[in-house]
Formats: structure tokens, sequence, C-alpha cells
């Protein structure tokens, strides 16, 4: 461990999927906290850190669960019980439902914020010992539409690109992310080169966003488009490059097939159609595409704005389009690059973190993966179930059927984060055991649960993380857990054995779960085969592709550097599919399109940034963000009190007027829960529908409308 001070520790930052490194120094005091820093050796990062990282040390002890509790109904108040008490209403229900339902009676709902070893085992108990595929993660509510997006246009998930490209570029294409709160990392080093450029073709950075975020802070061009045309944008460009010729059709050539069904579709698109449905002028478009078609190296960064869209994999093939169209991938600078939101949602894909997944970039639906993990798992043919697993919605779904006799949630908070959330309440309530794996007291998920049980969360268990950059890293354990408080992983494997295998899941340290997990990525797209906690330990992070022998360091910054794919043909696929808009459209009822997002203050639900003070000053209230022409029309004053109705409920919440929104487009935060002091539950507001191929959720549109409450 290089250059950090003795009694120092090292792990990747636990919050947003840059993955900076942390160098954590222990707590001066006995009853102080462990103070974090940037951690100069971290590739990926340099040293540098936000506010949220800088913080971590400080959330670590507040309020944490120290044993397990159960009650059998969830009027009832918990009363502490041992784990060995914990283990046996978990295994007696787990087979009550085997035997009344059969596995599919059983689901999981995990996070992006499990280390990979939590992952794999999780996935290892349900998919491999249960045979039931019910395991999905919150990651359907994130990274969902970017996997499927990779994998149709480029046969395989990976992001392709490094952060050494944002440094790279000479255009780089913000769409639907707000990188100044959310990668504020990434954001810095943008901003840095902006601000040295000499000249601007150095660097040109757009930004397309409905509202007017802190990223518009070095737009060179802002586009607010309307929610939900970001499809018809980008075949709005893809139109203009092929009328300017300025394609490469060599790359077409040779590197990717069904160029001509996608030009015939472009050509649909002319400037004035794009230009009015999007609500921007024919003379931004014309300037994009321009642009785009000059560059010497085109990066695109996204995230939620795309992702978060009843038409989310179809606009991540949108952008992997105009890559194609223009040969701006597997070069230097310049590529399709999704920003992951969770520290480790790249570390669940890897594992099969999604019910239609299978650990190695691998898919339930294919014969062959499923025989390949039998094999690893030492499983009988056939063990692994043909059926596509529950994603999360499907499992509210066999809820309300009462199809599911346990629901295990582990690591997420989804009484706050799923849309619809009055119907998921009531869904959850008709399940006979909810268990929850939580680190902290009193979430809102904590309300509906029978059985919690106290995870020992980063900084308390040994694992990795995977980041944005395809970068792995070894979170060390340096702190002791809270009580009885333990690893998810050594849950997993605990309850497998309980349940009769103790073959699959004997493990002596989260290091031989690693092992066990490397060794079946051998020769996939996302092998690490070569990686072990020990490396990493001695050599620090890295990138993979890293295949057994690859020497420390050795690992692939940018993917498919030889124009070639891992499709069938090795061809990368162009797609042509028409924009549909928003699942929930605006009208005369609920004529504004509410959109949900971030603060850069807050992570998600408050459990660990709601304990800090200097962030809770940052955003003390959760605000409603409207135009003024809107606030005009519904008889809004700035910190007045506002209905907001959907169809599916109403809240209120306090308004902020201000035109750094787009007319007819209104903002909420996601963070407020039920639990804080001045809740604000968006996904009460928000709808379920969502892309058919990712299954992701619209959480970024719903109808809403305004009007004033009288104090
Ligand atoms: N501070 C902080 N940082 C975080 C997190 C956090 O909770 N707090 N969470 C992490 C996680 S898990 C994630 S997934 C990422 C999310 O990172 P982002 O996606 O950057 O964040 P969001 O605020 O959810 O949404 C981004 C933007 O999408 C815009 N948007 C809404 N509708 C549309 C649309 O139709 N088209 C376009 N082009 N844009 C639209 C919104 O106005 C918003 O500014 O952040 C990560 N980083
Ligand atoms: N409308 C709308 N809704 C959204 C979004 C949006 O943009 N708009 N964004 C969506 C996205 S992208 C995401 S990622 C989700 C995030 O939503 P959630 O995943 O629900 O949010 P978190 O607060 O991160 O929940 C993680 C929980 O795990 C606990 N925890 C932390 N570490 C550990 C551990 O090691 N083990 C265990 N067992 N528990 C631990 C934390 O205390 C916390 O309660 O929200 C989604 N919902
Ligand atoms: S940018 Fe993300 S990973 Fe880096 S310190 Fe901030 S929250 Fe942590
Ligand atoms: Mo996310």
């Amino acid at each position: 461990m290089s250059g950090a001070e003795s009694g120092n520790a090292r792990a990747q930052c636990p919050y947003c999927g840059v993955g900076c490194g942390l160098d954590l120094k222990p707590p001066a005091e006995p009853d102080g906290s462990w103070t974090a820093r940037g951690d100069r050796q971290h590739p990926s990062s340099l040293g540098q850190v936000c506010i949220k990282g800088a913080t971590v040390g400080e959330t670590l002890d507040r309020g944490r669960l120290t044993t397990p509790l159960y009650r059998e109904r969830t009027d009832q108040p918990f009363t502490p019980i041992d784990w060995e008490t914990a283990f046996q209403i978990l295994v007696r229900q787990i087979q009550k439902v085997r035997a009344e339902l059969g596995p599919q009676g059983l689901a999981m709902y995990g996070s992006g914020q499990f280390l990979t070893e939590d992952y794999y085992l999780a996935q290892k108990l349900f998919k491999g010992a249960l045979g039931s595929n019910n395991f999905d993660a919150n990651s359907r509510l994130c990274m969902s539409s970017a996997v499927s997006g990779y994998a149709r246009s480029l046969g395989s998930d990976g992001p392709p690109c490094c952060y050494d490209d944002l440094d790279l570029a000479d255009t780089v294409f913000v769409i639907g992310a707000n990188i100044a709160e959310c990668h504020p990392v990434l954001f810095q080093r943008l901003v840095k080169r902006h601000r040295k450029r000499q000249d601007p073709d150095e660097l040109r950075v757009v930004v397309v966003d409905p509202r007017e975020t802190a990223t518009i802070g070095i737009a060179d061009h802002y586009l607010a488009i309307h929610p939900g045309t970001d499809l018809v944008l980008l075949h709005g460009i893809g139109h203009l490059l092929l009328k300017q010729a300025a394609i490469d059709h060599s790359f077409i050539e040779e590197a990717t097939e069904g160029f001509s069904a996608c030009a015939a579709l472009l050509q649909e698109w002319t400037p004035s159609r794009v230009a009015q449905l999007c609500g921007i002028s024919e003379e931004q478009l014309q300037e994009l595409a321009q642009l785009w078609g000059r560059s010497r190296a085109v990066l695109s960064l996204w995230s939620m704005g795309v992702n978060q869209s009843a038409e989310g994999s179809a606009t991540v093939s949108g952008i992997i389009n105009l890559h194609l169209l223009t040969g701006q991938i597997g070069r230097p600078g310049a590529g399709p690059f999704s920003l992951t939101g969770q520290p480790n949602a790249m570390g669940g894909r890897e594992a099969g973190g999604l019910a239609q997944l299978l650990p190695g970039y691998r898919a339930v639906a294919e014969p062959t993966h499923r025989a390949e993990l039998e094999r690893h798992w030492g499983l009988a043919p056939g063990a692994i179930s043909a059926e596509p697993g529950l994603d999360v919605w499907r499992q509210i779904e066999a809820m309300e059927r009462d199809q599911l006799g346990l629901w295990w949630v582990a690591a997420t908070n989804p009484l706050v984060s799923l849309p619809s959330l009055d119907r998921v309440r009531a869904a959850v309530a008709r399940c006979p055991l909810v268990v929850l794996s939580e680190a902290y007291v009193g979430t809102e998920t904590e309300a509906v649960a029978h059985l919690v049980l106290p995870a020992a969360q980063w900084s308390e268990k040994a694992g990795v993380m995977t980041n944005s950059e395809r970068r792995v890293t070894l979170c060390s354990a340096f702190r002791a857990p809270p009580g009885e408080a333990r690893p998810d992983w050594a849950v997993f494997a605990e309850l497998g054995r309980r349940l009769g295998f103790v073959e699959l899941f004997s493990y002596g340290s989260s290091a031989e779960v690693y092992d066990e997990f490397t060794a079946c990525t051998r020769g996939r797209l996302c092998d690490q085969g070569g990686l072990s906690h020990q490396l990493l330990a001695e050599h620090g992070p890295q990138q993979w592709p890293f295949p057994l022998g690859t020497p420390p360091g050795g690992g692939v910054s940018r993917l498919y550097t030889e124009g070639r794919f891992p499709t069938p043909s090795g061809r990368a696929r162009f797609l042509a599919d028409q924009p549909l808009g928003l699942a929930e459209p605006p009208d005369d009822d609920y004529p504004l399109v509410l959109t949900v997002g971030r603060h850069l203050s807050q992570w998600h639900t408050m459990t660990r940034t709601g304990k800090v003070e200097r962030l809770l000053a940052m955003e003390p209230e959760p605000l409603l963000e409207v135009h003024p022409d809107d606030a005009e029309l519904a008889g809004l004053r700035e910190g007045g009190l506002a209905l907001i109705s959907s169809r599916r409920g109403s809240l209120t919440a306090t308004v902020t007027i201000t035109r750094r929104i787009r007319p007819g487009t209104v903002f909420l935060p996601m963070h407020w829960g039920a639990a804080q002091a001045t809740p604000c539950e968006a996904n009460r507001l928000m709808h379920e529908l969502g892309c058919p191929i990712s299954k992701q959720p619209e959480l970024k549109a719903a109808a809403v409308c305004l009007e004033p409450v009288d104090a």
C-alpha cells in the first residue's frame, strides 16, 4: 500500500460511480470519526474528492442497527432477536414458500451499493441454489437502459471509454446528466480544461437538459429540450450528419451493420420537425450537427435523463448510432460513455445483478450461459431456471397477486425510490415475510418489514467495487461493525449452508468469494481472471479486462480499439427505433411534466448524508422548482405552498420560482422520504411505466398539475 500513512486505510468512495479513491485516517479521539481525503495514488481521481466523499467518515456511526429485529405483523413494535433466531425464521419461510409456491415465490431486491462479493453470493443463492432468477437490484431504476442499449448496439454491456478521454475529447456531449452535482470530480476535471483552453476548438461542451443545472456553467451549447425528446434530437443530428456527408464511410463499411435501415429512418427526422418537437431552434440543431461532424473526438456522457425513460434503451442506441456514423468509438477521447450512478453498479452488472443476467456478462436466456454457470457452481444440468426472473416492478405485481411468500430487500430503500409508492406500499403489505438488510435505523422500508438484519457496511467489510471506467478497487475493512452487524455476503453464505448447500457456500473470506467470481469471468468481455484481493491490495486499483497473467497496470483503458465488437458478426449494430415520447405525456388535466432528480449535497434517501450538518445546511428543505410563467398560471408565489397532483396522488411542497427550468416542466428532488422531518415523497406522484426492453421505469417524467395551498 504505497503512499498511505501507517494506520490509514484506502477504499473507493461509497457514493457515486466516479469511484474516487479515498485515503482514510483514524479518529484522533476515541469517539471521533475517521477523516477522508482524496487518495493521490488512485488513478481514477488522482487525489480529488467532492464534499460527500470528504464527509463520509461522519456518517458511519450515527443511528446504526446493531441486532436483528423481528415482528410478526407490521403494526407491532420490533423485538430484538439473535442471529440464530433470524436464520430459523428465514429457513422456515423459505422452505414453506418452496413447498407451497415453488422457488418463484421467493424474491430479492438488492443494490448497486453491494460489494461485488455481496452481489455474487446473492446471485448464487437465488439463481443457483434456490432455482429462482428473482434477484433484481436498484440498478433496474438506474443503469438498466445503459446495459441493454450497449448490448443491443455493441453486443455486450461494458462502457468502452475511460476518464482520460475527458482530457482528450474536443467535444463533450452531456445529455441527461447533471455532472456538476452528481459526478462532481469528473465535472471539475472538465472545468479545469475549459478554463485553461486557449482556443474554443480545444474543448467544446454541449449540455442537453430541460433544466439549466450547475452543469451549464461550462456549456458552449445548451439545449433545453422538452422532456422525453432526446431520441428525436439524436435522430435530428444523425439526419444532418448524413446530409452534410460528415460520416465515416470506411468505419461504417468495415465495422458496422444495419446502416441502410437506420439511414432511411434518419431521413424522416428533418430539422424543422426535430426543432419543433424538441422546442429548440433549427440553428441550434445545425450548429450541433456541424460541431459533431467536424470534431476530432466526441465523447458522449449520459446518465438518468437518458436511462430513466420509456425509450431509454432506444435513446442509448440513438447515442451509439451517432458514434458509429462518425467512427467516434474505440479511439482516445471518443465514445459513448455511460456514467454509472452507484459506487458498484458496474460490479453488479459483472456479477449478474439483474433478473435477466448471470455472472460474467451472461444472460439467463442463453442455454450455454446457464450451463457454464451450472458447471462453475457444481450444479446438475438444468438447475438454473430457464425462466427469466422478475424485475423489481414485476416483484411488486407478484405481491399484489399474493405470489411472493418472501421479499428480501438489501442495501436499498424502495419505499422512497420506487415509483407509484402508494401502490408499492399496498402490494408489500400483502407479503407474509418482508426482510430488510440495512445498516441504519428507521428507514422508510423498515416501516414495512417484518425481519430486519443489521448490515456491516462499507468500511466494515472487505470487497471490491468497479467504477464507471471499469476500474476495480479493493475496499478494505478498517473499522469493526457495530454490535451484531454482519456483511451481506456472509449472511447469504450462512443461509445457503443452513439450507443444505454446504459445499456451495463454504468460504473462509470475501477474498475467496472474489476468486470464485473472477474465475467465471475468464474469456468474457469483463475478464477479471488475473485479479485478486491480494493483487489489488499490493498494486492498487486495476481496469478490466484483466485476464490471467496480466501484469499490474496492464488492464485495458479502451474497448473496441480494433473496430471489432462482441456481436456474432463482429460488427456493431445501427438501430432504427422510432421515437415514441413520454409514457405519460402532459394533457389538459395534468398540463406539466414533473421531473425528479438530485442535489449535490444529498445521497438518495439521506440515510448517510442526512446525518451530516454541513450537507443538510446546503439544501435544508425540498423545493418545487417552477418557471415564472407556470407559477403565474397556477397562481403560485415564491416561498408559498403548492399542491402537486398526478394521477396517483398529491403532495405539498414549498415553491421556488426560477427561470432555470423550461416552461412546462417542474422539478422535485428525490431525497426527502416519509421518514424525514420535512417529507416530500416525490415518487408517490411518479408512474411505473418504463422501457419495454430494459424494464427501467420512466422516473424522470410524470404529468402533474399545480394549485396554491392557502396558508
Ligand atoms: N449528489 C449526488 N450525486 C449522485 C447521486 C445522489 O443521490 N446525489 N446518486 C448517484 C446515482 S445512483 C445516479 S443514478 C446519478 C444520477 O446522475 P444524473 O442523472 O446526472 O442526476 P439526476 O438529477 O437524476 O438527473 C440528471 C438530469 O436529467 C435531467 N432530465 C430530466 N428529464 C430529462 C429528459 O427528458 N432529457 C434530458 N436530456 N434530461 C432530462 C434532469 O433535469 C437532471 O438535471 O448520480 C449519482 N451521483
Ligand atoms: N423519481 C425518481 N426516483 C428515483 C430516481 C430518480 O432519479 N427519480 N433515481 C433512481 C436511482 S438511479 C437509484 S440508484 C435509486 C436509489 O435509491 P435507493 O437505493 O433506495 O437509495 P439509498 O438511499 O442509496 O438506499 C441504500 C440503502 O442501503 C443502506 N446501506 C448502505 N450500505 C449498506 C450495506 O453495505 N448493506 C446493506 N444491507 N445496506 C446498506 C443505506 O443505509 C440505504 O438505506 O433511486 C431511484 N429512484
Ligand atoms: S465524486 Fe463521487 S466518488 Fe468522488 S468523492 Fe464525490 S461522491 Fe465520492
Ligand atoms: Mo442510480
